[in-house]
């Protein structure tokens, strides 16, 4: 008889999916379906892993443990050929080069030599963070400050309210008035959408702050495409208005919020007028939705990370985060603002990462931290400078495909081309970052392993069991660094830990009396009689109090108020009230003259940042944007390109090749292209050669929408787009 298991989409998306797997009876996934019961997935899966099936079983699996041939120089490797640079080695063997070269870099270079890099492939608690941090903190190994995504908005956030908490999404359609602000609600987060439809069905409008045309923008009641980079002007210029016309929420502000009046002196500077010339949109435009935000209720902000890939990114998401705190949208359910949930899941981190072991480690201190953000520098440049540590002999890569994902790639792949640099990769497909390793290793998919999950768009825990055997030789990332620290050594119990073990120590359940009263009653237990997803304990009486995460302090900030005025980022030389200053690359800017296009290397809707382009199903829904630049029309004609024209993009750190699609969904002065596999792009180079190392100015993150360019016909010595 076929059985169903529920299981957890473990990808970096918000909606973390409940997802129920049917199983024939020799063991064979044969179907995948959202679980209906789970109130935010509503039965249905996007469309990239309602065909998981293809990824799973893909022929491209990684299934054995291999080694690099002697010899065999790094660089890319044509797909679908990489095996044949590398010879299939077993388990056992991995395991010992890859613990006997660790000791002795950690020997000869320090172990603050050896540097993990990893994301999210997997946001499931334990794939994501947890053996894994055990063994490099006891290794004394480098830290990594994984910025590369949410960092900086996460500590915007965290600096207003003290929390990563939003509107619940179920509360949606209680809204009357939605802004997606730099939020691909289509693209990114498909599982808000019905909650939207539902609210406008309700008389609800939909305005949407981008750029770029998305779906989202085109189904919306009022597309705001605003210049890349320039949103701390509105949202202060917005403030200005709000609080001019006395639209705020007089009580709210005086009860719950500290540092109005410097704020108040702050917006002053951003009338209209020049709030207009900075964002490309009329006065008119920006009196208007300052009237209909502050005079609807409720009004909810859907703010995503896209605002905070920018140098003033961290200000931006600050000073959009402050408008509901003026107007007190906070206290009507549906209203409130969006970025994340994550901060509602208190699993303890203390217990599965044991950051303690590093001074059990070698080094017996806390070992230093790489920002994930500049692998490029950190790779060719650390350790040439007396006080910046060690350089950089083992890279340990999982959950993780740098080589497409990290900004500007020219630097990254010298770094990961040098023949000195250990590389280990950890990984389910050959992708561009395994072309370069020295040792790969096959990893399962969600479907093969046992993991326990929050989401950053909803409030559900859930249980994700294991539904089929691996595949191959496939382990899990638990797995693997259980049994690399027993090889190199490691005696401490936490080390042989299993994911069991794991999960009751996420939730303290074996501690009642210690879980955070969120978690109270959630054990693996109860959580398995649910069918596999229980909602957190927000509300006193499930029945009568819906969640208003901010409705009334006190919070979770050092003053115990929202801060407009944070004497934290003060304390750290970062200004403590959200201004707008103008990123380096961008119109604003003398580097314009050189380079006068703005440059949106966007995530592709069909993909997951750089995971599925190499699925032949996936690449085809895809097709309309694989390897195509959108450009305005005015900026292809005066530069003679046309419709379909092969086009190089260039700027200092490198150029790519791409078909010119002219009338995208861009307007005039920027341009758009998506995220790929380098080696399935013309000339082996996706997006990421453009993008800069520069960091943005809260937490250290990357620019990855601030990018200047220009683009010509291309020449005959520009590799053909494909
Ligand atoms: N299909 C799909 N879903 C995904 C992903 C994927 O790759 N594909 N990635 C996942 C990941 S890792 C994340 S972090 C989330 C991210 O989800 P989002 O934060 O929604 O991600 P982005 O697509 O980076 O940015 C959202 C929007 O911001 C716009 N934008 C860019 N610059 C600016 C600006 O200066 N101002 C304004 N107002 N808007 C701007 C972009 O055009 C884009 O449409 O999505 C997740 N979901
Ligand atoms: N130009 C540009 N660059 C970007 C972005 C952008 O919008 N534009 N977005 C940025 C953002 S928001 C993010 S989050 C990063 C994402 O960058 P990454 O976190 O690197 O994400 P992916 O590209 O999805 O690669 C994840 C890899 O992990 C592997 N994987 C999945 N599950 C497991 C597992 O259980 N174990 C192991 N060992 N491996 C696993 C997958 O096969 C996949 O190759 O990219 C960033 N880079
Ligand atoms: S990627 Fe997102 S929308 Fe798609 S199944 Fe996974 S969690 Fe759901
Ligand atoms: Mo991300």
């Amino acid at each position: 008889m076929p059985r169903t298991v529920h299981a957890v989409c473990s990808h970096d998306c918000p909606d973390s999916c409940g997802v129920l797997i049917t199983i024939d009876e020799t063991g064979r996934a044969t179907r995948l379906r959202g679980d209906p019961s789970h109130p935010v997935t509503r039965g249905f899966l996007c469309g990239k892993v309602a065909k998981y099936l293809d990824r799973v079983y893909s022929p491209d699996r990684l299934l054995y443990p291999m080694r690099r041939r002697a010899g065999v120089p790094k660089t890319s490797l044509p797909h679908g050929r990489e095996a044949e640079s590398f010879e299939r080695i077993s388990w056992d063997e991995a395991l010992d080069t890859i613990a006997a070269r660790l000791a002795a870099i950690a020997r000869d270079h320090g172990p603050e030599s050896i540097l993990p890099y990893s994301y999210a492939g997997t946001i499931g608690v334990l794939g994501y963070g947890s053996m894994d941090r055990r063994f490099f903190h006891r290794l004394g190994a480098s830290q990594l400050d994984r910025t590369i995504c949410s960092e900086t908005g996460g500590q915007a956030l965290i600096s207003v309210y003290g929390r990563k908490l939003g509107t619940d999404p179920e509360a949606f359609p209680n809204a009357k008035l939605i802004i997606a602000w730099a939020a691909n609600i289509h693209g990114n987060n498909i599982h808000l959408w019905p909650f939207v439809e539902e609210a406008r069905r309700n008389g609800a409008k939909l305005v949407v702050i981008d750029p770029y045309a998305t779906r989202t923008a085109r189904a919306a009641d009022w597309h705001i495409p605003i210049n890349p980079g320039t949103d701390s002007a509105l949202a202060l210029g917005l403030m200005h208005i709000i609080v001019r016309d006395r639209l705020f929420d007089q009580d709210y502000v005086a009860r719950w919020t500290c540092g109005f009046d410097q704020l108040r002196e702050r917006i002053a500077e951003y009338p209209p007028d020049y709030v207009s010339s900075l964002t490309g949109i009329s006065v008119a435009d920006i009196e208007r939705l300052a009237r209909d935000y502050a005079t609807t209720t409720p009004a909810v902000i859907r703010l995503n990370y896209g605002v905070q890939r920018s140098d003033n990114g961290g200000a931006a998401t600050r000073a959009i985060a402050m408008l509901p705190a003026l107007t007190g949208a906070w206290k009507h359910y549906g209203g409130g603002l969006q970025l994340s949930t994550s901060g509602a899941f208190r699993w303890d981190k203390a217990t599965i990462e044991r950051p303690d072991l590093m001074e059990a480690s070698p080094l017996g201190r806390e070992a230093r931290v790489v920002n994930m953000s500049v692998l490029g520098g950190a790779l060719t440049e650390l350790g040439s400078k007396r006080d910046d540590g060690p350089r950089v002999h083992a890279l340990f890569v999982y959950n993780s495909n740098p080589a497409a994902i990290a900004p500007d790639q020219a630097s990254v792949l010298r770094g990961l081309s040098r023949p000195d640099l250990f590389t280990v990769v950890h990984e389910q497909f050959f992708t561009d970052t395994a072309d370069y390793a020295d040792v790969v290793l096959p990893a399962t998919t969600f479907f093969e392993h046992k993991d326990i999950q929050g989401a950053y768009g909803h409030y559900y825990v859930q249980l994700s069991e294991q539904a089929i055997e691996p595949l191959g030789e496939a382990r899990p990332n638990v797995w693997l660094f259980s049994q690399l620290a027993q090889r190199m050594g490691f005696t401490e119990p936490c080390f042989r830990d299993t994911p069991d073990d794991l999960i009751a120590q996420a939730l303290r359940s074996s501690h009642p009396d210690q879980q955070h009263p969120w978690f109270a009653g959630i054990t693996p237990e109860t959580l398995q009689a649910a069918g596999g997803s229980q909602r957190l304990r927000l509300e006193e009486d499930q029945d009568k109090q819906p969640f208003l995460p901010f409705a009334e302090g006190p919070f979770e900030t050092p003053s115990g108020r929202i801060e407009f005025y944070s004497a934290t980022l003060a304390a750290q030389g970062v200004d403590p009230l959200p201004a707008f200053r103008p990123a380096p690359e961008s119109r604003h800017t003398a580097a314009h003259e050189r380079y006068p296009l703005e440059f949106l290397p966007r995530k592709g809707d069909n993909y997951m940042n750089s995971t599925f382009p190499n699925l032949p199903g996936h690449r085809a829904m895809e097709s309309a944007f694989n390897g195509v630049l959108e450009m305005h029309a005015d900026d292809a004609t005066s530069r003679g390109i046309a419709d379909g024209d092969t086009v190089d993009v260039f700027n200092d750190r490198g150029s790519i090749a791409l078909r010119a699609h002219v009338n995208g969904g861009v307007r005039l002065g920027v341009v758009a292209a998506r995220l790929n596999w380098n080696k399935l792009s013309a000339g082996g180079h996706n997006v990421n050669l453009l993008t800069s190392q520069r960091l943005n100015d809260i937490g250290g993150g990357p620019v990855f929408y601030s990018v200047l360019v220009d683009v010509r016909k291309a020449s005959a010595s520009t590799p053909k787009a494909i």
